[in-house]
């Protein structure tokens, strides 16, 4: 059982998120249900056990030492066409896909637990939260990055709402990876710029990112996330993905307007450990297929230029 100070969690919002957001808790053996006797607007909480060991970080860590790469789905379960679901996870196994990553700028359909309820089904993939806002939280995933906006200026994504739902990481089942969100200008006002209420960093101010990076790993964050946003018009340069990659030891997950396996390849080449495709593979998800064998393909390469 984790230890945590119950004093401090009673004392905490995170109390009345079961009542607040339909987290879907699992009946299984690892939850235990507990009265809370100083909250009666609460029902209950939930304290599980944590995972001692953390699988996904330590199998992405041991990737990025043997220079192998990572192709990740993204699915914004507002965007996914429940039609296409069936092939996309049949294409993600049958390819190899790493991780899927889940979320979007809002979640407005509730759709959340019945996207991961799916993939679990048929996948052993591992599922990874990349919420776009506190609310887009669920047990049933496997990890959670927990972002903090390292390109803007906004307090609440830098700590703010990282205060507020502490607590309740600390007791969920959750993996919880931190992570230095970059916003890059991808040419187009998107979604999580908007939302967000910050600035991206300019496409061709490289020392910015790299800086900025940087402070991030220094700051103990155990991933950086260089992102141009869904469907930005121009991606993030294979120079600045490079300048970046060249001062970080933790692993780089690069995101945003990719829609080719050409592109997949080129920014893992240039030195990303993970790449993220959302919006192409919504559009066409037969494309999972070429993608995954272009970043298999930069895998191989780079492990074996890694030990030359
Ligand atoms: C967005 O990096 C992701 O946060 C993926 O972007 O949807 O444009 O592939 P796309």
């Amino acid at each position: 059982m984790t230890s945590f100070n119950k004093s401090v969690f009673e004392k905490s919002e995170a109390l009345f998120f079961d009542s607040r957001i339909n987290l879907n808790v699992p009946h299984d053996s690892k939850c235990k249900a507990q009265l809370s006797e100083s909250h009666p607007s609460c029902k209950h909480f939930y304290i599980f056990e944590k995972k001692s060991v953390e699988t996904i970080y330590s199998d992405l860590l041991e990737a990025k030492k043997q220079g192998q790469k990572k192709f990740v789905v993204l699915i914004d379960p507002d965007k996914l066409k429940l039609g296409h679901m069936d092939r996309l996870l049949q294409l993600a196994v049958d390819c190899k896909v790493d991780y899927f990553f889940i979320g979007g700028s809002l979640i407005i359909n509730d759709m959340l637990d019945e996207v991961l309820k799916q993939i679990k089904k048929v996948s052993n993939i591992p599922l990874i939260l990349f919420p776009g806002n506190s609310f887009q939280l669920s047990y049933k995933a496997d990890a959670l990055l927990f972002l903090s906006l390292i390109s803007g200026r906004n307090p609440e994504l830098l700590i703010g709402k990282h205060v507020v739902t502490a607590p309740f990481l600390k007791v969920s089942p959750l993996e919880i990876i931190s992570t230095g969100y970059i916003l890059i200008d991808g040419g187009t006002m998107t979604s999580v710029q908007y939302m967000s209420n910050t600035l991206p960093i300019p496409a061709d101010k490289k020392d910015i990112a790299m800086s900025t990076a940087l402070a991030g790993e220094l700051l103990g964050l155990k991933l950086i996330y260089l992102d141009a946003g869904s469907g930005a018009k121009n991606t993030i340069s294979t120079e600045m993905i490079a300048h970046v990659s060249s001062v970080l030891s933790v692993p780089l997950i690069v995101g945003g307007g990719i829609t080719t396996p050409q592109k997949v390849y080129d920014n893992m080449m240039a030195g990303a450990d993970m790449i993220v495709v959302g919006n192409a593979i919504e559009k066409d998800v037969e494309l999972i297929t070429d993608m995954a064998i272009a970043a298999h393909q930069a895998s191989e390469k780079n492990k074996a230029n890694h030990f030359l």
